[in-house]
């Protein structure tokens, strides 16, 4: 984890408090991918305090375990029950030392994460640097696309993706599922034979049954991400040798290691990094070092993130490795109303602009995050000894 934190003073930050929010806030439109349909999204926001500074971090569990195991339920109880343990009352110095101490907490990369980014966004405001300098971004407005559901028929999908490509949006992104697939894709192909296009199956597939998937082949697609399971680099090997589209491993890519096994496999030839999915800023950065070292483009991924997440995706996807248009798309592609005061907006040119301010360079609007919380829950020094047997 090299060329991180590349700070002459290191500042300690005494972790004063964590707090949790649940929150359901309505999308502007459906969101169904091969997994599930999403109408009201649900997230977990932390806000962590420390000396009088406020960092914020969103946890992007959802409220059903069809992209990951984790929900915003099982990321409540893990940060509730045992990272604020680790942390509330400590003095914590950055993300690295964060991991260390949550290193014996098995798996829950989402819950980790969400914790992780709020730390990076105190530590900004405590050094008066923005997300995108502290990670090493490069960029001062990034490329973007749109992910766009699936839709009730491919002549429906045809209308929702010419919107928007009217709106700006330079690259497209259609999600499949058995069924619902080379027609899809064909039909958005042979309306828009130009744009940039990628399909995304959400592990929808098995080796049974990606036969089908051979047809995709004659699209021109810039990618295929994450058709075959979550668990199963090496078919996706398999998957890879028998296409020329390459393939881009999402679900899969849960660590660095992951990363450098996918690489080693030759199991895909592009990577999406969500730092949800890796357990943290600290380690998507891991693998676009690792990606970059061996000439494999990333990309970032979204899981339709709120203003909180969303700028931290924007400052991720500003370092260099970062070569396709990221699954960053303006807020109101998501919601009409936002918890963040900032809203980001799609330029000319298909790129949003990458935050400058401190930590994650915004403000939260604490009105609207009380409109949308289901459950709030403060974790202090206080109440943690209080709950602590002895
Ligand atoms: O697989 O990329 C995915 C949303 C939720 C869960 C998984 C995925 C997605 C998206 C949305 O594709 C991307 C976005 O935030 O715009
Ligand atoms: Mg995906």
């Amino acid at each position: 984890m090299d060329g991180l934190n590349r700070t002459e003073e290191t500042i300690i930050m005494k972790i004063d408090s964590l707090t949790l929010y649940h929150l359901q806030m309505p999308l502007v439109a459906p969101f169904e991918t091969s997994f599930g349909r999403t109408t009201d999204r649900e997230c977990i926001i932390i806000a962590i305090e420390s000396e009088g500074q406020v960092g914020y971090g969103e946890c992007v569990a959802e409220k059903d375990p069809g992209y990951s195991y984790e929900t915003a339920g099982t990321a409540w109880h893990i940060i509730k029950d045992f990272i604020a343990q680790a942390i509330v009352g400590v003095d914590i110095k950055d993300a690295i030392e964060f991991q260390k101490r949550v290193e014996r907490i098995r798996g829950h990369h989402l819950a980790k994460a969400g914790v992780e980014m709020a730390l990076w966004d105190l530590q900004g405001k405590h050094e008066g640097r923005s997300l995108k300098a502290m990670l090493g971004g490069i960029h001062d407005r990034v490329k973007v696309g749109v992910s766009v559901g699936l839709q009730s028929s491919p002549a429906a999908l045809v209308e929702t993706v010419g919107e928007y490509l009217e709106t700006g949006y330079q690259r497209i992104k259609i999600k499949i599922k058995p069924g619902r697939d080379v027609d899809d894709a064909q039909a958005v192909r042979k309306k828009y034979p130009d744009i940039k296009l990628q399909v995304d199956a959400n592990s929808a597939y098995s080796l049974q049954t990606w036969q089908v998937l051979k047809a995709l082949d004659y699209l021109s697609l810039l990618l295929i991400e994450q058709p075959l399971n979550e668990d199963d680099i090496w078919d996706h090997r398999l998957l890879q040798k028998q296409m020329n589209t390459p393939i881009c491993l999402d679900e899969s890519i849960i660590s660095p290691r992951h990363a450098r096994y996918a690489l080693e496999m030759e199991a895909c030839k592009i990577i999406n990094i969500k730092a949800g999915r890796v357990g943290g800023l600290s380690q998507a950065v891991a693998i676009h070092d690792l990606c970059r070292g061996h000439n494999i483009p990333v990309w970032c991924g979204g899981m339709l993130e709120t203003g909180v997440g969303r700028a931290s995706n924007l400052a991720l996807a500003s370092l260099p490795g970062f070569l396709l248009p990221g699954d960053i798309s303006a807020s109101d592609r998501y919601y009409a109303e936002d918890i963040t005061n900032e809203r980001f907006f799609l330029n000319q040119d298909s790129t949003i602009d990458v935050p400058a301010e401190p930590g994650l360079g915004i403000t939260i609007n604490l009105q609207v995050l009380k409109k949308y919380t289901l459950t709030k829950l403060i974790i202090g020094s206080k109440e943690l000894r209080s709950s602590s047997r002895g």
